[in-house]
């Protein structure tokens, strides 16, 4: 399976296979009779973020097919402090399960531990929290192969040369933290080796920042080939200041991106490649999951799997970490195909 991924990450060639995506195609033919009417709290990093918006619509997809609620709410802010405010408020409001993208595993933690002694289940996606904070995470592909596949994206349109920087988003988030170290142990093969890493700096997911930053790093780095962002917020503004200042093609923007925002900078030939993976359906299995746990028939141990609806099989693997979404790569060539 991993080796099927990772040719599609780093080729297109299985694209079509995953095009429409599962949540795309769960319509009303998918809503069951059974409706056990769970009520889920669905606490992304932060609200007015696409990303998390995609997420949310598979979800309700999900939810709609097993007859549960799902609430979708968050701080405006990345920021961790103030998820604790609606982690409490969910249990307070007689929630069954909150579902959390964590902008601080650690910080999140004490109020999940909390939730999770009352009896409310916790489960995390997209971005992990403490693993004894949740019974499963439902993880991005494989971390270290998105982390290396950001470095050999922008490597392949700089002649494997050049100075880059890391525009990431909350510096405490666990999921770019990943790739980020990742990518600096990509950095230390000899094909990377005139591949230089000049400057991490962090737009919380809010785009005036990233933006900010962006304009930052040209500025103070004349010589800079590239910027890797890790974050869909962030990759969507340096598209956008590297696009305004005419620097296309001298600094190349790439990482991790939703189809519908980058189309316009692919189709103009400003960003030739970059990566992500079904958003929809990473919502659409993490309240199947959450469901599955609620249900019994899941209790985060090694091994376990069950079948998250038109999904399929999802297996449980160590320390609760469940695989939801393959991994793409979007060119010029493909992107039209993806809706998210
Ligand atoms: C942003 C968020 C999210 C991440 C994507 C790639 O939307 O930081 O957590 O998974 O980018």
């Amino acid at each position: 399976m991993r080796r099927k991924w990772l040719a599609v990450l780093f080729g297109v060639g299985a694209v079509t296979v995953v095009t429409a995506g599962i949540a795309a195609g769960v319509g009303s033919a998918g809503q069951s009779a059974t409706a056990k009417g769970y009520k889920i709290y669905l606490l992304p990093k932060n609200l007015g973020n696409p990303y998390f918006n995609a997420s949310n619509k598979g979800a309700q997809k999900a939810a709609k097919e097993l007859g549960d609620t799902v609430t979708y709410n968050a701080p405006t802010e990345a920021s961790a402090t103030k998820q604790v405010t609606f982690i409490d408020t969910a249990v307070r409001q007689g929630y069954n399960a909150i579902i959390i993208s964590g902008n601080d595993p650690n910080a999140v933690a004490p109020a999940l531990k909390r939730a999770a002694a009352k009896g409310v289940k916790v489960i995390s996606y997209d971005a992990d929290v403490a693993s004894d904070a949740r019974i499963i995470y439902v993880s991005l592909p494989d971390l270290r192969s998105v982390g290396f596949a950001q470095v050999d994206w922008l490597g392949s349109q700089i002649g494997y040369k050049g100075e880059f920087a890391i525009l990431s988003a909350a510096a405490t988030a666990a999921n770019q933290n990943a790739w980020i170290k990742y990518m600096k142990v990509a950095l230390k093969q000899p094909k990377y080796k005139n591949m230089k890493l000049v400057k991490i700096v962090y737009g919380d997911d809010n785009d005036a920042k990233s933006a900010q930053l962006a304009q930052g790093l040209m500025q103070a780095y004349p010589n800079l080939k590239g910027i890797i962002a890790p974050t869909t917020v962030g990759i969507a503004a340096s598209a956008r200041v590297v696009q305004q200042a005419n620097k296309c093609s001298a600094v190349r923007v790439t990482g991790l991106g939703l189809p519908s925002q980058m189309r316009k900078y692919v189709k103009s030939d400003c960003v030739k490649k970059f990566g992500l993976w079904n958003v929809e359906d990473l919502g659409y299995v993490a309240v199947q999951t959450a469901d599955a746990v609620l249900a019994g028939k899941l209790t985060g141990k090694a091994g376990e799997s069950f079948t998250a609806g038109k999904a399929g099989k999802r297996t449980v693997g160590k320390k609760g970490v469940m695989i939801g979404v393959p991994p793409f790569a979007f060119t010029k060539g493909n992107i039209d195909q993806f809706k998210f």
